[in-house]
């Protein structure tokens, strides 16, 4: 039976919650009941969605008794609690992942077929829930899964938005957004609680008064509000019994509607409240690493913040718990700064509602938070208007402002006389507008403050916030980014891990170092031949999907070159473009053979902000030149391009593991750290990338041997910048880059119509503010090592394997436990 393995706790009146056994026939007799009872169906009228939303409910059953039963333990033992703040989870399906940690995938498969149901058509149904724009959503959903995987008490706090990012379609190869509306068919996985409702303020005014004690404070009368309605979601541990809770929140109006409006006939009017209220968690910015200043998204900061505070001081403390000891209970991960009106929220509580002196809640508050930074870009630190945060949350602006007068104060006294540099740690920003910095506060509130790859705490030290790292060296820290090794690999590539099994034994999914024990299976000519054929088979898998599910061919026998990720200047995605032009004019300029080229499959998949228009103008050219390239007789099987719209999760677990090339070209300084590198690496891909992010530590570790290295470093970016660049220079001087340009400017893929292109190329031209002209060269002698290197099957083999053995590190469990070294004291 799976179910607790402790004793059971006297909470639990009505006994021992147990699922069903762990056989196929009590699956099936689950299931049915599932089917019957809960969907109110008969198997032989049921339609798919209805078998899968069964199937969903079967399986939850199996985590049930240890969801509950960990709750029990959590509330016992008084452990201290990671509150992981977060504004998107990227969380993917769900059925895969919870088959996976139940271990249930065998007699699941099994149980459908007895009942006569394609097992693979019921994963097919599920929409992942997209709640999340990208890296920073999808580490957030890595962590909590290692957390659980390693029974360290964690509560996920984020907000159900009821349509995720956007579903990406082409159109004329534009990209087309369709709101997605993930909950359409029924949501299995999520357990909402609106009898824990939270209220949530907003708007108004403060005002002083005299306390019963004759001391000065302020109270605020805030002028509307709205109501929180937690959602539950499991997050199970891989096969560990464990299963921690992810609390979602979802925002209500507090009065339906008007019915003295409603009944005089004025509908609109009656329900504007509530969909005024409800607008709050309505849709996810589909921003990515770029903040929008607008005021529903700071409604919506505030909102889950505000929820989650109460939900754990009110509700998950015991009653009366003395809050001096909060640090003890509590660490709040604030996941970049989104959340960080959290800070001023919780001294909020404590002073104005729970009557602490200033300093004592400041010293505790302090203790209570950890900041994570994920960029490097200066455009991407929140600031938020000190007229739209007064307008919507008056007393917290002036929480800030103390904050910060206190603070400048200490500053003043260590640093007499330095105004300039007390002007430049401030909190507030006077031009151009009077305004708040998010990092800031987030840095002055916090006791930790940590980068996301070795590079980019470096830099964050040395560049983002400089003073402030001297000023406590001792709070800034790194933690490099991982990913979890149970979906990534366990789940998206079973090939491998069967084959990876089959020699180190199956310890390295939840001890990702040990893949190290694959390290002489790389000289090993069976071992390659075996790899090799894995590779081969999840091309194959991905190339079936591909065709279902976009209508694309592919050939079966190419390189496979992948580069998916957020379409962002910074990342480059018009560098990869570049190369796939200038190795196609070669061919059909005939100063290459096409069958002298290593045959090549290009692969893209990216996302453009709404908003973004240079990424949406680089979307459409590079669709463009992949049609033109398609289409054209000349590179047939020689170089294909394929651009499958709405990337995602669900995708990524198909390409990734089907990936030879990884492409991570962002202008170094730029890429915090990237994730998606390392889910490649460990899938046998080999890295083609600049010294940038984690690239610097993959590279360390798997070798120059094993890594395409090319491009600028960051001191010589900076360099560059200083001396001036000019991208027309390089126009200029490279006969290969022009060629490549004027090919692409001149209509050649887009009918001749030579505006069609122009904005991309004349930004190249122009401005390229991300160098992509100056590492041109160096990226094409890296392509040209890649393709000698892919020609000897055995040498590249090698690498790949060499690449997952030693890509161990970057497991979010390594993640997880640096933080809980360094940064929780847990
Ligand atoms: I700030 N990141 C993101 O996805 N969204 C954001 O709003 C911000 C950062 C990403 C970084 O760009 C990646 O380099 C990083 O790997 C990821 O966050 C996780 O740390």
């Amino acid at each position: 039976r799976i179910g607790p393995t402790m004793p059971m706790s006297s909470e639990r009146a009505s006994g021992p919650v147990e699922a069903p056994d762990k056989t196929v026939e009590e699956f099936v007799a689950a299931f049915l009941n599932e089917l019957n009872f809960g969907q109110g169906v008969l198997l032989s009228r049921s339609t798919i969605n209805d078998q899968y939303l069964a199937l969903a409910r079967t399986v939850r059953q199996y985590l049930m008794a240890g969801w509950l039963e960990t709750g029990v333990q959590r509330r016992e033992s008084g452990r201290k609690t990671i509150g992981y703040l977060s504004a998107e989870y990227l969380l993917g399906r769900q059925l895969s992942n919870a088959l996976l940690a139940t271990d249930l995938q065998d007699i699941a498969d099994e149980a459908m077929k007895q009942c006569g149901i394609d097992i693979a058509a019921l994963r097919a149904q599920e929409i992942e829930p997209g709640l999340g724009n990208g890296g920073l959503g999808r580490l957030a959903a890595c962590f909590v899964d290692s957390l659980a995987t390693m029974d360290v008490p964690c509560i996920g706090y984020g907000i159900r938005y009821e349509y995720g990012i956007f579903r990406q379609t082409f159109e004329d190869n534009r990209q087309v957004e369709v709101p997605d509306s993930w909950l359409s068919l029924g949501s299995p996985w999520e357990f909402p609680h609106p009898e824990r409702q939270v209220r949530v303020d907003f708007g108004g005014r403060t005002e002083t008064y005299t306390d019963d004690q004759g001391r000065e404070r302020s109270r605020w009368i805030p002028d509307w509000n709205v109501l929180g309605i937690p959602y539950h979601h499991m997050v199970p541990g891989f096969r560990n019994g464990t299963v921690n809770t992810l609390r979602l929140w979802s925002a209500k109006a507090t009065q339906a509607f008007d019915l003295q409006i409603f009944n005089s006939g004025d509908y609109a009017a009656a329900v504007r409240a509530q969909t005024f209220a409800e607008n709050i968690s309505k849709v996810l910015y589909p921003e990515d690493s770029t903040p929008q200043g607008k005021e529903l998204r700071l409604q919506q900061q505030y909102f889950f913040v505000a929820c989650s505070l109460h939900d754990f001081i009110q509700n998950t403390l015991p009653q009366d718990f003395d809050l001096r000891r909060l640090p003890e209970r509590i660490i709040f991960q604030l996941n970049d700064t989104h959340p960080v009106i959290a800070i001023p929220e919780l001294m909020r509580i404590l002073v104005d509602r729970k009557g602490f002196d200033w300093d004592e809640a400041w010293d505790i508050t302090r203790q209570c938070f950890a900041y994570t930074c994920h960029t490097l870009l200066p455009e991407a630190l929140e600031v938020w208007s000190a007229e739209l945060l007064g307008r919507l949350l008056p007393r917290h602006l002036e929480i800030i402002y103390r904050i910060n007068k206190e603070f400048l104060e200490e500053v003043r006294e260590t640093f007499p006389g330095d105004e300039m540099r007390i002007r430049s740690m401030s909190i507030i920003a006077e031009h151009p507008e009077r305004s708040v910095r998010m990092a800031y506060l987030a840095t002055i509130g916090s006791s930790k403050v940590n980068g996301v790859a070795e590079l980019h705490s470096q830099l964050l030290r040395d560049k983002v916030l400089p003073e402030f790292s001297q000023y406590w060296t001792e709070k800034f820290t790194n933690v490099t980014n991982g990913i979890t090794p149970r979906r990534f690999v366990f789940l998206a590539n079973r090939r491998l891990s069967d084959l990876i099994t089959d020699k180190i034994g199956s310890g390295w999914v939840t001890d990702l170092e040990r893949l190290r024990d694959l390290e002489p299976y790389a000289d090993d000519a069976d071992f390659r031949a075996e790899f090799a054929a894995v590779k081969q088979a999840n091309k194959e898998r991905l190339f079936k999907v591909l065709q279902a599910r976009d209508g694309i061919e592919l050939p079966e026998h190419a390189m496979l070159d992948v580069m998916v990720k957020r379409l962002h200047e910074y990342k480059r995605q018009s560098l990869k473009l570049l190369h796939i032009v200038s190795t196609y004019e070669s061919i059909i300029s005939g100063r290459m053979r096409a069958e002298d080229a290593v045959p090549r499959t290009f692969v893209f998949g990216a996302k453009a902000a709404p908003g973004y228009h240079m990424a949406k103008e680089t979307i459409f050219l590079i669709n463009s030149v992949a049609a033109t390239i398609n289409a054209d007789e000349r590179v047939k099987d020689v170089l294909s391009v394929a651009f499958p719209a709405n990337y995602n999760v669900t995708l990524a677990e198909k390409l990734i593991p089907a990936a030879d090339l990884s492409e991570q070209i962002s202008l170094a300084g730029k890429e915090a750290s990237g994730t998606g590198n390392m889910k490649f690496a460990l899938n046998g891909a080999l890295t083609i990338g600049t010294d940038d992010g984690a690239n610097v530590e993959i590279r360390q570790l798997v070798g120059d041997d094993n890594f395409f290295l090319f491009g600028m470093t960051e001191p010589e970016v900076e360099q560059l910048r200083a001396e001036g660049y000019q991208p027309t220079s390089y126009y200029r001087s490279n006969d290969r880059l022009r060629a490549t340009i004027d090919l692409l400017a001149g209509g050649h893929f887009t009918r001749g119509d030579r505006a069609a292109s122009a904005q991309v190329v004349d930004n190249l031209l122009t401005q390229d503010p991300f160098m992509a002209l100056a590492d041109f060269q160096g990226y094409l002698d890296a392509q040209d090592r890649v393709d000698a290197v892919y020609r000897d099957t055995d040498a590249w083999t090698r690498s790949a394997i060499l690449n997952v053995a030693r890509s161990g590190f970057f497991s979010s469990d390594r993640s997880m436990r640096d933080y809980l070294d360094r940064i929780w004291n847990a």
